[in-house]
């Protein structure tokens, strides 16, 4: 898989929203997803609009908007298809197969209305992704499951993360299209498999915060690790210098999570 380029993997995968993820990824040349962890409409709109040009992939935690309402994920949406990136609400849903096909598909939020990918903790069992996927799967939405985290001591480790693996191998790529994790998990599949590597915990200066979060450069995550996208936060909208500065640094991340990549597919 890491040998391979986005657009050939593209070609081959069975889930239109991967399919979509890896052609835009090929066409735009980035692995970024830009995080954008802000509390006001206005200010996730004004970010999103800003870093558009150089991500894949937009991630959101709808939850924290204090001024929310539907206008706000139909413009996201809208962007989304205007400037070519994948919107990837990051749920993390954790709890029985009932409840989560509720909280996907209903409450204030209607996630599954207008964001392509979410992902889910594998700890309730088999059920969360079944649950989700009654949702999901007829809008041809696509899942990822944590396998691993970034934050210090963490329990998503060992048996955890191969258990998780070995979930989403027997809930098919047609749903489970990839994990959230620090490097290859999936190392060791069919030659036909190919599951998608999202990664947090990047930073070009921070070396973590005082929270347990841990960061590590695009180049580790990407041509170290063998990962597919970087997952970037307050490294690019928290940068000082306002809006023009939040371009730049996207900028910068894109270039470097590119040029790894470059490098890892000539590595053979
Ligand atoms: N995130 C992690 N680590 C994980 C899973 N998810 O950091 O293991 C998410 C966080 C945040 C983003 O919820 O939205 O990725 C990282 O933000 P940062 O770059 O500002 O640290």
């Amino acid at each position: 898989t890491t040998l391979k380029t986005y657009g050939a993997r593209a070609a081959a995968h069975p889930n239109a929203t991967a399919r979509r993820l890896l052609e835009t990824m090929e066409r735009k040349k980035t692995n970024l997803c830009v995080s954008v962890d802000v509390t006001k409409s206005a200010d996730v709109l004004e970010v999103v609009r800003r870093v558009a040009p150089a991500v894949c992939m937009v991630k959101t935690h709808i939850d924290i908007i204090e001024d929310f309402t539907p206008a706000l994920t139909a413009e996201l949406a809208r962007l989304a298809d205007e400037n070519d990136f994948v919107i990837f609400e990051d749920r993390k849903f954790a709890d029985i197969g009932n409840t989560v096909s509720l909280q996907y598909s209903s409450g204030v939020h209607r996630i599954a209305e207008w964001s392509h990918m979410t992902n889910a903790h594998p700890l309730p069992g088999p059920g969360i992704i079944t649950g989700l996927g009654v949702v999901g799967k007829p809008l041809g939405r696509a899942l990822l499951l944590l396998a691993e985290m970034s934050s210090a001591g963490n329990l998503a480790t060992g048996e955890y993360t191969r258990t998780a693996v070995r979930m989403a191998r027997e809930a098919g790529r047609d749903w489970v299209v990839g994990f959230i994790a620090m490097g290859r998990v999936d190392e060791g599949g069919d030659a036909d498999e190919d599951f998608l590597v999202l990664t947090p915990g990047v930073g070009l200066v921070a070396k973590g915060d005082k929270l347990g979060q841990q960061y590590r450069t695009p180049r580790e995550v990407v041509y170290d690790s063998g990962c597919d996208v970087i997952i970037v936060g307050r490294g690019i909208y928290g940068v000082q210098g306002g809006a023009e500065a939040v371009l730049a640094e996207a900028e910068k991340y894109r270039a470097e999570g590119w040029k790894a990549y470059e490098e890892r597919l000539s590595k053979a």
